[in-house]
């Protein structure tokens, strides 16, 4: 005789991606002051890429041009991070492993943050090291530490297996960290004085640093962390630093390009003339 195999109706058999998005999808329509945390942030990208790309419309200057096109990425990558948040595409319910505040309880995290950093921040890291016209090997360095540093942040957040590994990703992400403000901090400022926009870069320095110190603490207070806000407040945390950290940042260097093209440092040059040295 025949065994018969009984084959669940279409309808009971769930795709997980499609259902976690679409839970996802209504916890974020149901909470009115998370959903304005991420729309204001599509707004404000939009209306920046708009701003940076009219005032950039003079920059004639090829290195102007490169500081110029990596700081206009950063609205256009914000853009599309928020709207994988905004649809639920690149947020999750997790649930958070024994010894978590809110062990066991499925957690709304909102991952796609901590991936999309991975392409704006070396944007970021990118401009500042043309503007204080750092030499290759030390931008390259910087900026895979920075990669590092988002990706494990990820790995932190999605972690459901054990809560001590969240933090050891935590604890490897802050290392990575440390070499940016080591090169931010220490190595940096010298180049950009030789270079001669100490200025500018001091003052990009300050709001870098201090901003980006607060990604961490927000991490470490926030759900994914000790849970010691909400959901809603985490969210705004980060909107609030991005828009500084973005849009004043960009802007703030946009318009010193804009009407410093003729200081901006030739890297092409000097190394030209360091390789000669070393032939000599
Ligand atoms: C995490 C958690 C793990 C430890 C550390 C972090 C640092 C994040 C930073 C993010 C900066 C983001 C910016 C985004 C702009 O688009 C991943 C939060 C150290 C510094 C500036």
């Amino acid at each position: 005789m025949m065994e018969c195999v009984a084959i669940p109706a279409l309808a009971e058999v769930s795709v997980p991606l499609q259902t976690d998005q679409a839970d996802a999808l209504n916890r974020i329509r149901d909470d009115a002051a998370l959903s304005a945390s991420l729309w204001v942030n599509i707004a404000l990208a939009g209306f920046s890429t708009l701003l940076f790309v009219y005032m950039g419309r003079n920059v004639r200057d090829a290195r102007a041009k490169l500081i110029w096109g990596a700081t206009l990425m950063i609205p256009l990558v914000s853009i599309s991070s928020y709207l994988g948040l905004v649809s639920g595409l690149t947020v999750g319910l997790i649930e958070m492993p024994p010894g978590h505040p809110l062990g066991g309880e499925e957690v709304l995290s909102q991952w796609g943050r901590y991936l999309t950093w991975a392409l704006s921040t070396p944007m970021i890291l990118l401009a500042l090291g043309l503007l204080a016209d750092v030499d290759t090997a030390d931008l390259f360095v910087v900026i895979t530490a920075d990669v590092g540093m988002c990706v494990t942040g990820l790995a932190a957040a999605l972690t459901t297996s054990s809560y001590g590994l969240r933090w050891a990703f935590y604890l490897v992400s802050c290392a990575f960290f440390a070499v940016v403000l080591y090169a931010l901090l220490v190595e940096w400022p010298s180049d950009a004085a030789d270079a001669g926009t100490d200025e500018i870069f001091s003052t990009l320095r300050v709001l870098t640093v201090g901003l980006w110190l607060g990604y961490p603490v927000v991490w470490a207070a926030g759900v994914e962390g000790f849970a010691l806000v909400s959901v809603a407040a985490t969210s705004w945390a980060y909107s609030a630093l991005d828009v500084l950290a973005k849009y004043v940042f960009a802007y703030l260097l946009l318009r010193w390009v804009a009407s410093n093209e003729s200081v901006i440092p030739r890297r092409s040059a000097s190394e030209a003339s360091a390789a000669a040295t070393a032939d000599d």
